[in-house]
């Protein structure tokens, strides 16, 4: 199945066409008029909400192109952090740009219990029926910064299913093993094999 992959964020897609490239299907971002989708985010407490909010709007920005019947997927994600109330949760995003990963080390300081995880909703639209699948990766953060790779709070993000490494210091297709979005878009997947949605 070729899936039109509606979001600004290409680590995203590259993460999504390892693991759905591997079972066959073919992942792209979606662009229209030369743009990335930039959605316009719901003041929510809940990814599934924010999620649903990006569907709709994909749909509309495919409405009348040749993308009009393509299947589309999107996804909400987050980094909840277990001793600050799950701090910066839908806020992730706004979170990284504004305080950044040195902000949340400073919330930090002096925290025995580091325990956090990173959470997504996909959703994927074919023609009209919707999946939805959560993903869930449990980790610790790092007292430092380490590595170079992936985004966001991959730097300070330690998945307990890994060997000690942060997301950083993985390859992308290490990462996209343990990754709460591939556990979601796994989830997609096999729903969609049930007819039952
Ligand atoms: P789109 O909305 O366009 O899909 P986005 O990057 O804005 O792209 P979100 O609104 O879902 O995506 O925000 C997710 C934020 O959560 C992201 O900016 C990171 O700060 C954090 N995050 C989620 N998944 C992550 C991951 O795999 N690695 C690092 N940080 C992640």
């Amino acid at each position: 199945m070729n899936i039109i992959f509606a979001t600004g964020n290409k680590n995203k897609i590259a993460e999504a066409n390892d693991l759905l490239g591997e079972l066959g299907h073919t992942v792209q971002g979606l662009i229209i008029d030369g743009k990335k989708p930039n959605f316009i985010e719901p003041q929510s407490a809940n990814l599934l909400e924010v999620a649903l909010s990006k569907i709709s709007q994909a749909r509309s920005m495919i409405k009348n192109t040749d993308l009009e019947g393509s299947a589309i997927l999107v996804e909400d994600s987050g980094l909840f952090i277990d001793s600050i109330n799950n701090f910066p949760g839908v806020f992730s995003s706004f979170i990284h740009d504004s305080i950044g990963i040195s902000g949340i080390l400073k919330l930090l300081k002096g925290s025995i219990n580091r325990d956090a995880e990173y959470r997504a909703v996909t959703i994927l639209d074919l023609q009209g029926n919707t999946w939805t699948a959560n993903g869930i990766c449990r980790g610790k953060i790092a007292e430092l910064e380490i590595g170079e790779n992936g985004f966001g709070f991959d730097p300070i993000f330690i998945p307990c299913q890994g060997d000690g490494r942060t997301f950083s210091q993985m390859s992308q297709k290490e990462k996209s093993t343990l990754s709460h979005r591939s556990n979601s878009l796994r989830g997609l997947l096999e729903s969609i094999k049930h007819p039952s949605k």
